[in-house]
């Protein structure tokens, strides 16, 4: 079975940005379905408490975020575009506001009665009441104050708007795919597929690119429990780490958190930073040492001490 796991549920729209990212670099990978939310004892147990989804694993080393997971997507396939951190300015700053105030837009001027029926069919009335009042909790937690309403939806239709005019090439940024586009992806998929809006029409640049972005697919998944999940942990030890001159902070306890929202933070014993990353050694009974992969975007880390 491959090496590469995708922690993942199928409503997910940053895990679907994961799942085309696969498609577009044909790799082979086994998947994990979880929960829609906490608890996910499965994931904590990996990550020490990361609440967001998707999750990545190669053995023992765990990949949080889609930043960092799209990273190793990038080494394993070798497609350095698919690296945000080394894209344009203008490319990481279209990444940083798709990933986070117009995919909350999506979201929010989506999610409807239809949304919710969805939900309801493909998990439970209880289920879904549940995933509501989670998500309120989230949302009143938050450090980003999302837009509401018809200011939502006129976000979105900004974004469409903006895309069609970017549109000169197949995709956003050229003739051939970066990050960008996974990135404005699943937002629109959201939209789109899942929630079946008609507000691409009029936009036949944008309902094109979005055509051509779906026929990536999801590359060779394979299902994979998540007990053996956590035996493949159990049975590997953390890959080598890379040399860094960013010793200083070394060796010592720290909290590693989102600074948006889900901001529940992991602890365990730094082992790696550079610009890009940030790497957190954690050992437990039951999966033994992993090493713990954040990105440097979008993530505060602080001693212990000072917490
Ligand atoms: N910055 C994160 C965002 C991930 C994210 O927000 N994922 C959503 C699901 S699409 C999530 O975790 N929601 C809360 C949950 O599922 O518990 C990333 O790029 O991976």
């Amino acid at each position: 079975m491959p090496d590469l796991i995708l922690y993942n549920y199928a409503l997910s729209p940053f895990s679907e940005k994961i799942r085309a990212m696969l498609g577009y670099a044909n790799l082979p990978w086994c998947s994990v379905i979880v929960r829609e939310m906490p608890p996910r004892p499965e994931l904590n147990v990996l990550t020490g408490g990361y609440r967001k989804v998707p999750v990545a694993q190669l053995g023992a080393d765990i990949f949080c975020d889609t930043r960092a997971i799209a990273a190793e997507i990038a080494r394993l396939a070798g497609k350095p575009e698919l690296i945000l951190e080394e894209q344009s300015e203008e490319v990481q700053a279209f990444v940083r506001e798709t990933d986070l105030e117009i995919f909350l837009a999506c979201v929010i001027s989506a999610s409807d009665g239809r949304m919710l029926r969805k939900l309801i069919r493909e998990t439970s009335l209880m289920n879904t009441l549940r995933f509501l009042k989670d998500r309120i909790n989230m949302g009143r937690k938050s450090r980003v104050k999302a837009l509401r309403g018809a200011a939502a939806k006129e976000k979105v239709m900004a974004h469409i708007v903006d895309m069609e005019q970017r549109l000169s090439n197949d995709f956003l940024f050229g003739p051939t795919p970066c990050v960008a586009d996974f990135s404005a992806y699943h937002g629109l998929w959201f939209v789109a597929d899942l929630a079946e809006k008609p507000w691409l029409q009029g936009y036949p640049k944008v309902g094109a690119w979005l055509a051509r972005m779906k026929a990536f697919g999801h590359g060779k998944p394979e299902n994979l429990s998540a007990s053996d999940a956590a035996t493949r942990a159990r049975n590997a030890q953390p890959r080598a780490l890379p040399h860094t001159e960013d010793k200083a902070q070394l060796d010592q306890q720290v909290t590693i958190a989102p600074d948006d929202y889900g901001r529940d933070p992991v602890i365990g014993t730094l082992v790696y930073t550079d610009k890009n990353e940030t790497i957190i050694a954690r050992e437990t009974q039951e999966v033994g040492l992993v090493h713990v992969h954040f990105p440097k975007q979008g993530f505060r880390v602080r001693p212990v001490e000072s917490v």
